[in-house]
């Protein structure tokens, strides 16, 4: 046993409350080395009626270790625990302290879960984990009000620059529901509405007011009925790492300076506030001198800012924010806006933009998500830029689930572009089959998907501003069959509660290896996605224990011989497997 590699914390995402009852344990160990683990658990106060050894499984693995986990109820809510590991014939136990041969006589030694108190668990609304969303750049998805549009506004469909206007707007979201409900969407996220004068809205002037190119409160408010009558919940985007430098208070700091009553409200360095060099004397959103950052420890800004978060979700409804530059704003913030946000709707999604590990956010005093980019990287360095082969892609994911806990996995926001990054089709060459077989593992994976508009009729575009195209609404330059291979994928991920929060096990995933095959399980239901990414067909054997499958996109019915699977997928083809009776 390389007991150096076995790892547990008595906290996070190493034990944790799952829900009200309900506590997770998970050890971390040497890949392929331990064959059985127990977790020995029971009440601190009652022991030896409760005292259990509950088996422990591998729930996932990245390219070094294997990652144990168990549930426990446990009947007084508080859990002592210690863990026993075997390989082969040898036991050896583990305490907080320790580890030692023999079992613990001294159950002060082991690891303590005190107790689950209900205000302490991490607990994301419930809807998300079931939703697809969709996101929305505003000014360029329809143009619904052409009497809205900027004077300079161009044709709709031109090339789009780092400032110019195409005239999309509210009113043409309200005219494009249809599109979206058939497509199987219930939920958007919108990047801001609020005042202000780019085409992209994160410098914002005023954020009690809807930009006016876009519409008004009252347009916004149809549009919130409008998407809730289709089943739609809408995330807004909350920028309050910085504001734009048309926001009232930063204008009267440019007018006055050291005598500015609002001076505090940012991180001004040195007067005058300038920029020298193209270095602001103020800290900003990068270096941009139009975003300077808001001091969000002040306590008359914070007040500010969470007045809007509370606003917006009392006026008009919406289900959620979505946190622009979240991993730079200070965590007190943070953990009043939850309280705030939560308590103007319990049920309201709060999704941070963060790349990296976020960790220190989804403790389940913040945030509920963040954009998973780690799993977009994933993805892509499997299905498109082919860096990483089977196994570094099923470890690349397993490691990011590790990593959190259940409940944040299962939302996390599961995206493949956004206004960002480049557009999945371009980054796929223009290939479709490539963009098709991602998609489909990330309509497969647990987390919430999210189709950046335009990519589900084949939308193209590199970089920022190049993937802010306008939408593309003549049905005869659309791509349909593209657009059916997503409505599919919805209506299979719908209809399919094991593709949501089943458990994941790879069955297929090797060194070199171009083919993933994988087994999501809720319960007795299971489906297996097989993927081939190679240009040429390629085998499946895959022992399986139910007999006879049917292939969710064809209909087809498959069989095993002699507890063998054995499917033949063309060049990129792909199945959905549903274990059938
Ligand atoms: C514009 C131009 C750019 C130009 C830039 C600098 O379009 O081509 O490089 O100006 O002058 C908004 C607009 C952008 C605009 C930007 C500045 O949408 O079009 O860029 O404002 O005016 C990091 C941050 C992350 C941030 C990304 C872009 O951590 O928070 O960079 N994303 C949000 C929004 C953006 C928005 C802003 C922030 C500002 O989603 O749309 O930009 O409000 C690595 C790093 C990440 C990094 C990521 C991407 O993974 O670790 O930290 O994200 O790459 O660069």
């Amino acid at each position: 046993m390389l007991l150096e590699a076995v790892y547990h914390r008595p906290r996070v995402n190493w034990s944790y409350a799952y829900d009200e009852n309900t506590i997770h344990l998970r050890l971390r160990a040497k890949k392929g080395d331990l064959t059985e683990v127990y977790a020995w658990v029971g009440d601190k106060y009652a022991w030896d009626q409760t005292k259990e050894l509950i088996p422990m499984t591998i729930f996932t693995s990245d390219s070094m270790f294997d990652y144990w986990e168990c549930e426990s109820v446990p009947p007084f809510r508080r859990l002592k625990y210690g863990f026993l590991l075997q390989k082969e014939e040898e036991r050896i136990w583990i305490t907080e302290r320790e580890f030692q041969a023999e079992l613990p006589s001294n159950l002060n030694r082991l690891f303590e879960f005190p107790y689950i108190n209900r205000g302490d668990v991490f607990a994301p609304p419930a809807w998300v984990k079931d939703t697809v969303f969709y996101q929305i750049f505003p000014e360029r998805f329809a143009n619904g009000d052409r009497s809205l549009d900027p004077e300079n506004v161009q044709p709709w469909g031109g090339v789009p620059k780092q400032d110019n206007f195409f005239g999309g707007d509210l009113q043409g979201v309200i005219d494009h529901l249809g599109h979206l409900t058939e497509l199987g969407i219930t939920g958007i996220y919108f990047t801001p509405v609020f005042a202000a004068s780019s085409n992209h809205k994160y410098d914002t002037e005023d954020y009690m007011k809807i930009d006016p190119q876009f519409g008004d409160t009252k347009t916004l408010k149809r549009l919130v009925d409008a998407c809730h009558e289709r089943g739609i919940r809408v995330l807004l985007d909350a920028v309050f790492n910085h504001s734009g430098s048309g926001f009232a208070p930063f204008v009267d700091v440019l007018e006055n300076g050291e005598n500015s009553v609002y001076k505090d409200w940012f991180h001004i360095r040195k007067f005058p506030v300038q920029s020298e060099n193209g270095i602001p004397t103020y800290d900003a959103f990068g270096f941009v001198e139009e975003m300077p950052k808001l001091n969000t420890e002040h306590p008359d800004v914070k007040r500010y800012l969470l007045g809007v978060a509370e606003y917006w979700i009392k006026e008009v409804g919406i289900d959620g924010w979505r946190l622009d530059v979240a991993n730079e704003v200070d965590h007190g913030f943070w953990r009043e806006f939850r309280k705030v946000v939560k308590e103007a709707n319990p049920e309201a999604y709060i999704l941070g933009e963060i790349w990296h590990e976020s960790s220190p956010w989804l403790e389940g005093d913040q945030f509920d998500a963040v954009m998973n980019y780690p799993f977009t990287d994933a993805v892509l360095d499997f299905f498109i830029h082919g860096s990483l082969d089977a196994e570094g892609f099923a470890n690349a994911v397993g490691k990011q689930l590790s990593l959190y806990p259940l409940q944040a996995s299962e939302v996390a926001f599961n995206l493949l572009g956004s206004h960002d990054t480049a557009r999945l089709l371009t980054l796929a060459g223009g290939d479709k089959k490539k963009m098709k077989l991602a998609a489909l593992l990330q309509f497969t994976f647990m987390g919430a998907p999210c189709i950046y508009y335009g990519d589900e009729i084949g939308l193209d575009g590199g970089e920022d501003p190049d993937c802010r195209k306008c939408m593309e609404w003549d049905p005869a330059k659309q791509d349909r069959e593209l657009f059916a291979f997503y409505r599919k994928l919805i209506a299979i991920r719908k209809n399919h509660p094991e593709l949501r929060t089943g458990t994941l096990t790879f069955l297929e995933a090797k060194s070199h290896g171009s083919k993933l095959a994988y087994e999501r399980r809720l319960g007795d239901e299971s489906v297996v996605v097989l993927l081939n990414k190679e240009d040429t067909g390629q085998t499946f054997r895959l022992p399986l224990s139910d007999a006879c499958w049917k292939d969710l996109f064809t209909g087809q019915t498959l069989h095993t011989d002699r507890g063998i699977l054995s499917v033949k997928l063309p060049a990129h083809g792909f199945s959905i497997l549903k274990a059938a009776d």
